[in-house]
Parts: C-alpha cells; sequence; structure tokens
C-alpha cells in the first residue's frame, strides 16, 4: 500500500510546460544506404531534447487519445511507463483518453483493448509485471496488421500508439511508424525501450529498463546461495541467468555478488573457445580450489552461451535457414527431425549437432520464437556444462591432478525475476521514460524512442528527449533475410564494467570473496535505496 503511494520523480525538465528542441539530423549506425531506402519518411530526424518553455506558464495542449501495446518479455516497471504516459497526456489534456491493446501487438490487430482509466492505473502504480493490459510475442510486420490495426485506431480516434518493447519491437514500432507515415493517415508511433537483457542501449538510451530490478533480484539470490554454500561448503551451483543472446545480466550479476566463476559469452566469441575449452577451465578452478580444501563455488552461465561458440553459432545458422526454408520440418517425429538435419546439414555442422548430447541437440531444432531467435531459455547449459565439468574432473583425478569432491547442483533464473516490483531506480525511469512519450505525442513526433540519459545523476537531473528509431539500426539476417533491426548491444570487451570484472575474476575465483547484496529496498537513505546497476555506474565513470 505505502508503495503504490510511491511518487516517482521527474526529470525538471519535464515539469511543466515543455518545449522541443532539435538537434542535428541523424544516420543509421550502418548500412545508411539501405536503411534510408527502406524508411524514406523517418529516416534522418532530429534528436529531440526536452527542455522547460519559458514562454508557456503550463503544459496544454490539444485533446487526443494515445494507445499503448506491452511488446515481448515482462520488465519491472511496465506498468509505471503507463502511469507515466497516462499522466503525462493527462496534464497535457483533462480529456485526453488511454487505450491499452490487449496481450501485445496481437490486440492491436485483433481489436481486444480496453480503457485505462485513473481507476484501473491506480491499481497498478510502482508494481512489477505487464499484467495490467498483458503482453505478447506477435510480430507486426505486414501490412494486412497494419492496415487492420488502423481501423482500430480510427475508430477510437486514436493519434498515437506507444509500443513498450525491446529491440525486434522497436524496430517493428518503426516499420509500423513509416508505414503510417507514407499513407499519411495521421497516426504516430513511439517506442520505449523495455527488456531485463540490457541489450538494447547505445549512446542515447543507456539501458532498458528492468534490468536494474532483474539483475538486483537474481543477484540478492545469487547471494543466498553463496551464503548457503560458504556455510556448508559442500556444492558446486551452477546458476544460468536469462539474457538471451548478450552477457549483461551475467557480468552485472557477477559485479554484484563475486562468484567463483562467471562465464562472458562475447569474450568466448572473441577467443574462439571451444566447449571443452570452457570446461577445462571451470574444471581448472575446481580443482585448484579443492587443493586448498574448498569444494564449494558457484559459476555464472549466461543463458545465450552456446549462440556464442564459434562452432555451435556455425550451427545454429545454417540450421535458422534450413529451419525457415522447410517449414513441412515441424511436422516430423523427434527421429525424423534429427535424421532430416543430420543429412541436410554441410559436413562440419553435422558433426558439431552429432556431437551434442541428444537433448541440447534437439532443444537446437525446436520452434523459433516469432522473430527467429532461438528459444536460449529452454537449453539446459548448466546441466550440460556441470555433466562435462565432472567427466573432466575424473580424467583430472585419474591423471592425478585433482583430489576433491564434485557435488554439483543446478538453478535457472528468468522467470523470477522479470515481474518484480520495480526499484527505486527503475521506477522512477519508467515513470519518466512514459511520461516523455506523452510530451514525444504531443509535439508530433513519429518514429522516435522515449530517451532519458544522465542516469547516474540524481533523476532531477536526467535529460528527456526523443532519439529516431532508425539511428539505431542496421541490417543482419533474420528467418533466412536480410532485414532492417535495431543493432544489438552486446557485452563490450573493452567496456569498463567487463573490465572491472576480468581485473578482479581470479581472486575471486581462488579466494572466497562472496558479496550478499539481501533484498532491493525502497525506503531508507538514497546510496541504500536508490542505486543504479553496477554496470551503468561503470560505464559512467564510476571506480
Ligand atoms: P524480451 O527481449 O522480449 O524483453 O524478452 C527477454 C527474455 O526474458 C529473455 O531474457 C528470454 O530469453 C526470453 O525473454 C524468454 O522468452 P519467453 O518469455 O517467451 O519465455
Amino acid at each position: 500500500m505505502a508503495r503504490s503511494q510511491y511518487q516517482p520523480k521527474l526529470p525538471s525538465s519535464l515539469w511543466g510546460a515543455v518545449k522541443a528542441v532539435q538537434g542535428e539530423p541523424t544516420q543509421s549506425v550502418a548500412d545508411q544506404e539501405e536503411i534510408k531506402a527502406l524508411f524514406p519518411n523517418t529516416y534522418g530526424l532530429p534528436e529531440l531534447t526536452f527542455e522547460k518553455d519559458p514562454k508557456q506558464s503550463k503544459l496544454a495542449g490539444a485533446q487526443f487519445n494515445v494507445g499503448v501495446i506491452l511488446s515481448g518479455g515482462q520488465a519491472p516497471g511496465g506498468h509505471n511507463v503507463i502511469s507515466g504516459l497516462f499522466d503525462g497526456i493527462k496534464a497535457i489534456n483533462k480529456a485526453n483518453r488511454l487505450y491499452g491493446f490487449l496481450m501485445g501487438p496481437g490486440g492491436l490487430v485483433d481489436h481486444n483493448y480496453v480503457e485505462l482509466t485513473s481507476e484501473i492505473i491506480d491499481e497498478y502504480r510502482n508494481t512489477g509485471g505487464f499484467d495490467i493490459i498483458g503482453s505478447g510475442r506477435t510480430k507486426l510486420e505486414k501490412p494486412e496488421q497494419f492496415e487492420k490495426g488502423l481501423v482500430i485506431l480510427k475508430e477510437l480516434n486514436i493519434k498515437a500508439v506507444v509500443i513498450i518493447g525491446g529491440d525486434d519491437s522497436n524496430t517493428n514500432a518503426c516499420v509500423l511508424a513509416e508505414y503510417y507515415k507514407a499513407k499519411n493517415v495521421g497516426i504516430q508511433v513511439i517506442g520505449c525501450p523495455k527488456t531485463i537483457d540490457g541489450d538494447l542501449k547505445n549512446e542515447m538510451i543507456e539501458t532498458s529498463f528492468g534490468f536494474d530490478t532483474a539483475t538486483k533480484v537474481y543477484s540478492e539470490v545469487i547471494g543466498n546461495i553463496q551464503r548457503d554454500c560458504n556455510s556448508a561448503k559442500k556444492y558446486w551451483h551452477f546458476i544460468k541467468l536469462m539474457g538471451r543472446s548478450a552477457s549483461h545480466i551475467a557480468l552485472e550479476c557477477a559485479l554484484q555478488t563475486q562468484p567463483n566463476y562467471c562465464i562472458i559469452s562475447e569474450e568466448v566469441e572473441a577467443k574462439n573457445m571451444t566447449l571443452d575449452a570452457i570446461v577445462a577451465d571451470i574444471a581448472g578452478v575446481v580443482a585448484k580450489r579443492a587443493a586448498k580444501g574448498d569444494n564449494f563455488g558457484t559459476v555464472l552461465i549466461p543463458e545465450g552461451l552456446i549462440e556464442f561458440i564459434p562452432a555451435m553459432k556455425a550451427l545454429i545458422a545454417e540450421l535458422n535457414d534450413l529451419l525457415a526454408a522447410h517449414p513441412e520440418f515441424a511436422g516430423l517425429d523427434a527421429a525424423a527431425q534429427r535424421e532430416f538435419v543430420l543429412n541436410n546439414l554441410s559436413e562440419a555442422n553435422a558433426a558439431s549437432f552429432k556431437s551434442l548430447p541428444a537433448g541440447v541437440a534437439r532443444q537446437l531444432t525446436l520452434d523459433r520464437d516469432p522473430h527467429g531467435n532461438v528459444q536460449v531459455s529452454l537449453i539446459e547449459t548448466e546441466k550440460l556444462l556441470s555433466e562435462m565439468v565432472g567427466n573432466k574432473l575424473k580424467e583430472m583425478k585419474e591423471a592425478g591432478e585433482y583430489v576433491g569432491k564434485f557435488s554439483p547442483l543446478h538453478h535457472f533464473f528468468g522467470y523470477e525475476g522479470r515481474c518484480a516490483a520495480p526499484s527505486n531506480f527503475d521506477a522512477d525511469y519508467c515513470y519518466a521514460l512514459g511520461y516523455n512519450a506523452a510530451q514525444l505525442v504531443n509535439c508530433g513526433a513519429t518514429g522516435y524512442m522515449s530517451s532519458v540519459r544522465n542516469l547516474t545523476k540524481p533523476s532531477v537531473q536526467w535529460i528527456a528527449g526523443g532519439i529516431p528509431i532508425t539511428m539505431m539500426m542496421n541490417m543482419e539476417r533474420r528467418n533466412g533475410e536480410m532485414k532492417p533491426v535495431i543493432q544489438k548491444a552486446l557485452v563490450d570487451l573493452d567496456g569498463k564494467p567487463f573490465n572491472k570484472f576480468a581485473s578482479k575474476r581470479e581472486e575471486w575465483a581462488l579466494n572466497t570473496c562472496y558479496l550478499y547484496p539481501g533484498p532491493i529496498q525502497y525506503f531508507g537513505p538514497a546510496e541504500v535505496c536508490d542505486q543504479t546497476s553496477r554496470t551503468l555506474y561503470y560505464e559512467q565513470g564510476g571506480k
């Protein structure tokens, strides 16, 4: 109850009347000619920054209605984006209305919606989850879908749609913005950066919302496991962490908890490491700790690891193209599917496929998500690794290189953190993103992402504005075709967060340096309650 009364803090530039200041025209991060040709109406737009408008005493504007969609995986703070958007449009004009499309982008296409009134909004302020309107992974990409959406948008007199989603959903938001602008139907589309994975970020989008809370929740539980581990001193815990491709979540949790080992997929790829090399490295740490009498420890594993092991990456890429070209594959039974794959893959990839335990190999051929991604959260890498480490240790024991006891336990943390009540950081950030999106609608912007920056400073000093989505795009291969997509931000191996980790990991491996962050605190001193993620802290110059 007390938490629902929390009033998120807004950047001071959004207090009262605002004006949009235009920056220079922008360019996409890569493949400029192709992106420009695909987005003739939304390419090259200027960045926008909101400042206080000294000419107006009060925020005011014409009446308009807005639609909102939650897209993709849940992330803490989504309800605050919606409440910020609601308060933002009401501050512009009390008669403005907000409609929520139900269960993701499919709600727009199928005309399932609800009007979000203050009674509904008030129940969800500062809560986790996306249950206010639900979420879904329908991919908005076809003109028929855009046309169906247009019918309901016109019927409800909606001026703008705000799509709260990750890189793929914001890419689709931009495609929709371009379509409506080309048709001149007067409907704007604005995106908001959501994902616990932390991979939707760049110079202008410092972090996606939800990353802060989710990593704090995972770190709390990892800390609890480490305390248990250090008390009983008898288990090795293999902990897989969500995060899809990028290892931002694993890295952030390592910085918060100081485990004995943490794999960073991007490093595995850069060093061209094989699965056997990773296993040998972990087994080496287990053996060194055992030599000191410490038969316990923690290993953090990013969920997307398998895709970054070069041999596996090549295999997955060929499988993606193969499965996209053969829809009949889905109708075969498991044995026939394995046979089909082995017969149709190149020799090298067929050999990699064969070398995997059958269960893991099968998981690589299971249905892709609607964006063509392998569903990495289904692959049990924590079990695969601990089994292989166990085998390696047996060999080492026989060779007299290891004396000890290895009892592994397995965990997967993902869903535990995606709907947690937002930390103060996410509560404020999300509310500001939503409130700011209302200002983007009011100033007529389309094809922009809501951007709030300067995030390690107190929230009053945050910088609010809009970034053209085309600016973040490049061309990538998806479902067998080259497509314009927002460039994913992977862990930067030259970046400060990774370097901090790399400078400490040997010490953390051999000695027991665990940190136990405990639960998120909502009330109390700012240094306890308002801390940003370690990643953001180091990225923005923290020592
Ligand atoms: P988004 O990219 O849509 O934010 O989803 C993030 C995520 O939680 C990933 O970390 C995970 O791999 C995936 O969703 C799981 O998908 P699902 O919710 O369909 O189980």
